[in-house]
């Protein structure tokens, strides 16, 4: 194995999470009723322009990535969930905001260390009162504007990669 010394390869990436607020009757059908919305939390490619494609196509990450393990907050059941295809994802429940951490381990054939990054889970969007009074906006207000989204934007970057990795790489 043969690594190419001085190069550094980039995968730009989003990770973040979207968040609708439930209905009144989607939350009395659930196991707990206090949960106030539904949230996606995710990691995907920059580097296509549409959430299509997410597997075998232009998003699907798993070229290069194996696993990605979202970390719940505690009082979620089963707080650290493996996922291993895509659309590395996971879709919960809940009432509160808390930070997600986030562990991306790459295919063995790369070599690569796994890494973390962190995301605050967002379910409230931001209106001028919240801005205010950092309170949750009301509800009527929270669902007139709509689903909330927050992500960002990173670059995963390789220094020095094999050359059976690289041509992986390269060949996406
Ligand atoms: C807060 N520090 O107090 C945060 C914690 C935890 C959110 C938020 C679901 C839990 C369950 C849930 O939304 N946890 O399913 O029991 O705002």
């Amino acid at each position: 194995r043969v690594r190419v010394r001085g190069l550094a390869i980039h995968r730009p990436i989003i990770y973040g999470n979207t968040a609708v607020l439930l209905t009144p009757a989607e939350r009395e059908s659930l196991p707990s009723p206090d949960h106030t919305h539904r949230w996606t939390v995710a990691v995907r490619s920059a580097a296509s322009d549409a959430d299509s494609d997410i597997v075998g196509g232009k998003d699907d990450l798993s070229y290069f990535i194996k696993r990605v393990t979202f970390k719940l907050h505690e009082t979620y059941a089963n707080p650290t969930r493996n996922i291993d295809k895509p659309p590395f994802e996971v879709t919960e429940t809940g009432w509160g905001e808390f930070e997600i951490q986030i562990r991306i381990n790459f295919v063995p054939e790369s070599g690569e260390k796994s890494i973390f990054v962190y995301h605050h889970l967002k379910l409230h969007p931001w209106t001028a009162t919240s801005a205010d009074t950092d309170a949750p906006p009301p509800p009527d207000v929270a669902a007139a504007s709509g689903p909330v989204h927050s992500w960002q934007y990173d670059e995963i970057v390789f220094y020095d990669p094999f050359q059976q990795f690289l041509n992986t790489l390269t060949a996406h």
